[in-house]
């Protein structure tokens, strides 16, 4: 893995918390290599969840990889670890010397376009512990990632995450903001998105 070749980091201050965004954290071309590596080796799974008494399945497709092959439960749904590959392993390596964080497990998401999305939720299951630190690394199309309070005070704040960027989203964040990927029209382009966690 090369050097990291961020831009200068933009703190972005939520109340109660904040999140810094490392634009470029990889060069375009490095990034759209790793981009194309992921989106032919990552084993996709459409998952389906339990919404309002039905079966439905999620509007993106994803992977779950764990260092230490625990697995991750989240909306009522288990998911079975991967191990970490080479790649994971160094993008991993590459959040961590850009944060200083520890991460050990990552679920990893593809957008195939506009209509893929995730919504509303925190990142707060109990198996991430009390303290949480979530590095966002995204590849491909842009895409606006968005964050309100789960009091419903104050605005929702939108951010573009960009081919390349790392978001890290800092404790407590997830204890008092939600996020969301909306679906955007006219998104015809594919997205990658990996968010490393530590599982305790
Ligand atoms: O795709 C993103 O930027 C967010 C993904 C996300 O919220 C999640 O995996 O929990």
């Amino acid at each position: 893995m090369q050097d990291l070749f961020a831009d200068t980091p933009i703190e972005i201050h939520l109340k109660e918390s904040s999140a810094i965004l490392f634009r470029n954290i990889l060069t375009p071309e490095r990034a759209d290599l790793i981009c194309r590596s992921l989106r032919a080796h990552t084993p996709w799974k459409q998952d389906k969840i339990n919404y309002m008494g039905k079966v439905v399945p999620v509007p993106r497709l994803a992977a779950w990889y764990s260092k230490t092959l625990q697995s991750y439960f989240y909306s009522g749904i288990k998911v079975a670890a991967h191990p970490y590959t080479n790649l994971i392993t160094e993008l991993n390596n590459l959040v961590e010397s850009a944060t200083g964080c520890e991460f050990n497990s990552v679920l990893v998401n593809l957008y195939r376009d506009g209509n893929d999305s995730v919504s509303w939720h925190a990142d707060d299951e109990p198996s991430l512990g009390r303290s949480i630190t979530i590095g966002s690394l995204s590849f491909g199309e842009s895409r606006d990632f968005q964050l309100k309070r789960k009091d419903g005070h104050g605005n929702t704040i939108t951010i573009e995450l960009d081919n390349g960027s790392l978001l890290l989203m800092k404790h407590p964040t997830q204890r008092f903001w939600l996020h969301q990927i909306p679906k955007r029209k006219n998104i015809g382009d594919q997205r990658i998105n990996l968010t490393f966690r530590y599982l305790v």
